[in-house]
């Protein structure tokens, strides 16, 4: 995709954008990029003849230009009639088929090919995101550390109300909802830190509401989920207590040990389970 370097090569210099989708490094971030870049090439079919053709226009049909008087004689004519509704529906249609088939590649719920993936369970909190880490039994708020080149498997809920986690430059965005899980796959190509934040506006502390994802090789990885086993911290009920309220944390905390099924719990107090099929066998 040569136009697709070329447009990226004259934005390479900008860091508000290197932090975006336009600088992806994970394969769904890619996808999400080029498929941006393709539909922003096919809408220029649309956009580019009324951007070069208004100026031209307003020029020739200029109230001093008295050589050139506009005397319009209205004909019916296939020509015109087909120019003006072959291509647009076209392209509603050819953009339809394109973006159908892309909802598949890039839906949020689709496993990533690979190893089996990293699972974490994110809980948005009023103003930080808690990170469950159910089998290391290891919890971290407002920093997510994963293996690069894993796929992370993230399940979501809301302890508060709905919320929207975006880590542009691994993956789309995704609702987080009291009472209901939502599920996004995402993976790093190389280590690397990347910004992740809720987008869904929810009161004062919005603003500080970003977390950091850290990807790492794996080898670190590993040490990393021995050494937050070894902590001292432990998230319990009381601890979540404190956490849940109202309040921003200054720097990212790493937990070990969880009260067990937090994320469960969260869901059920927030009213998730009273229809899930244990709970009606019980
Ligand atoms: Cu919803």
């Amino acid at each position: 995709m040569t136009s697709a370097s070329f447009l990226m090569l004259g934005l390479a210099g900008c860091t508000a954008l290197s932090h975006g989708f336009l600088n992806p490094q994970g394969p769904v971030a890619g996808h999400e990029r080029d498929l941006f870049v393709t539909v922003s090439i096919v809408l220029l079919f649309v956009a580019g003849p009324v951007l070069l053709l208004t100026p031209l226009f307003a020029w020739h049909y200029r109230l001093s230009n008295r050589g050139d008087a506009y005397r319009p004689k209205w004909n019916f004519s296939w020509w015109v009639e087909a120019l003006i509704w072959i291509p647009p529906a076209g392209i509603v249609i050819g953009l339809a088929i394109l973006l159908w088939h892309w909802t598949q590649i890039d839906d949020p719920y689709r496993r990533l090919p690979g190893a089996a993936p990293i699972e974490v369970q994110a809980i948005a909190l009023d103003w930080k995101w808690v990170f469950v880490y159910p089998d290391l039994d290891v919890a971290a708020v407002d920093r997510l550390v994963i293996p690069a080149g894993r796929p992370v498997h993230i399940r979501l809920t809301s302890g508060t109300v709905m919320q929207s986690m975006l880590i542009p430059q691994l993956a789309g965005q995704i609702y987080a909802m009291g009472g209901m899980t939502t599920e996004l796959n995402i993976q790093a190509h190389r280590p690397g830190r990347f910004r992740g934040e809720n987008t869904q506006y929810n009161g004062a502390g919005f603003q500080h509401q970003k977390f950091v994802v850290v990807a790492v090789p794996s080898a670190d990885y590993d040490c990393w989920a021995a050494a937050a086993r070894r902590g001292k911290r432990t998230l319990d009920a009381q601890t979540w207590r404190r956490l849940s309220a109202r309040s921003i944390i200054a720097l990212p905390v790493e937990f070990a040990h969880v009260t067990p099924n937090l994320f469960e719990r969260v869901l059920e107090t927030t009213g998730g389970m009273s229809h899930s099929p244990t709970k009606a066998a019980r």
